[in-house]
């Protein structure tokens, strides 16, 4: 029934791009990390590279020094083996050398993991609560309207919060909607803003990840675990529970529909 309001508030508004563009963002077959679109998932995915470059490098540079080893060092060429045992300019090289390059690796991964904790004074607070087996949301900075049509329920205090579940493929209603990724009622955010996500749980440990912004945090019951997103572009982005929680673990995506701010507001007084 939610979705349904969705779904007419996005076609009355004009918002063609937020059920039609599903298929933009999921990229088939494709290798890899899928494309980021916060600024901390692009520097995650930067990272990542720059770091695949030293891996190869050192790959290559010991499997060379492997080869040759055991090549210029072999029996047919050294009847009797060599009593050198320790040479004190080599040593010194193949200590500092790693050293260096530890250094350069962790200088930009301290800048990125502070940055991921940084919360940069939010604008929007959403608490995401993993229960067996989906997610529901809350916008605790708000009160709804608690009106006749109004869906909040009374236990939160008139706060806006609704249940997330998935939507089994046989209640489809069009071809773009993707399996095991889709819910009844999507989260709706604002892109250009500093959104604080507050996560935590019901009854047992879930953990709320979506990879294309980059964020992934554990819902622990009892304990609230804060993460902050950026979210530079417009589009559906899909997540799923990342800690096997029981038996329908796989079947309690998230999908994140990421609206212009003024679409947020748009979305926000017409439903609540
Ligand atoms: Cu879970």
């Amino acid at each position: 029934m939610l979705s349904d309001i969705f779904k007419a508030v996005s076609i009355l508004w004009g918002n063609e791009g937020l059920y039609e563009s599903t298929s933009t963002f999921i990229q088939e077959g494709k290798l890899f990390m899928q494309d980021g679109y916060t600024p901390i998932m692009e520097g995650i995915t930067n990272l990542h590279n720059d770091i695949m470059f030293f891996i190869f490098v050192i790959l290559g540079f010991v499997c060379w020094m492997l080869f040759i080893t055991v090549y210029i060092f072999r029996v047919s060429s050294n009847e009797r083996p060599t009593n050198v045992t320790h040479g004190t300019l080599i040593e010194v090289i193949w200590t500092v050398t790693p050293t260096l390059i530890l250094l350069v690796i962790a200088l930009p991964t301290f800048a990125l993991l502070y940055s991921m904790d940084e919360g940069i004074e939010p604008e929007i607070t959403v608490k995401a609560i993993g229960h067996q087996w989906y997610w529901s949301y809350e916008y605790s900075d708000f009160y709804g309207s608690m009106d006749a049509n109004s869906t909040l329920s009374e236990s939160d205090g008139g706060h806006v919060a609704f249940d997330s579940f998935m939507v089994n493929d046989a209640d489809f209603d069009d071809w773009s909607q993707l399996r095991l990724l889709e819910v009844d009622n999507p989260l709706i955010l604002p892109v250009d803003t500093h959104i604080r996500m507050l996560v935590t749980s019901a009854d047992v440990l879930h953990s709320w990840a979506v990879p294309s912004l980059g964020v992934k945090m554990d819902a622990v019951p009892g304990r609230l675990n804060q993460l902050s997103m950026f979210i530079n572009h417009t589009g559906t982005f899909y997540g799923q529970c990342s800690e096997i929680c029981g038996t329908n673990h796989g079947f309690m995506p998230i999908k994140i529909l990421a609206v212009t701010r003024s679409q947020y507001l748009n979305w926000w007084f017409l439903v609540w």
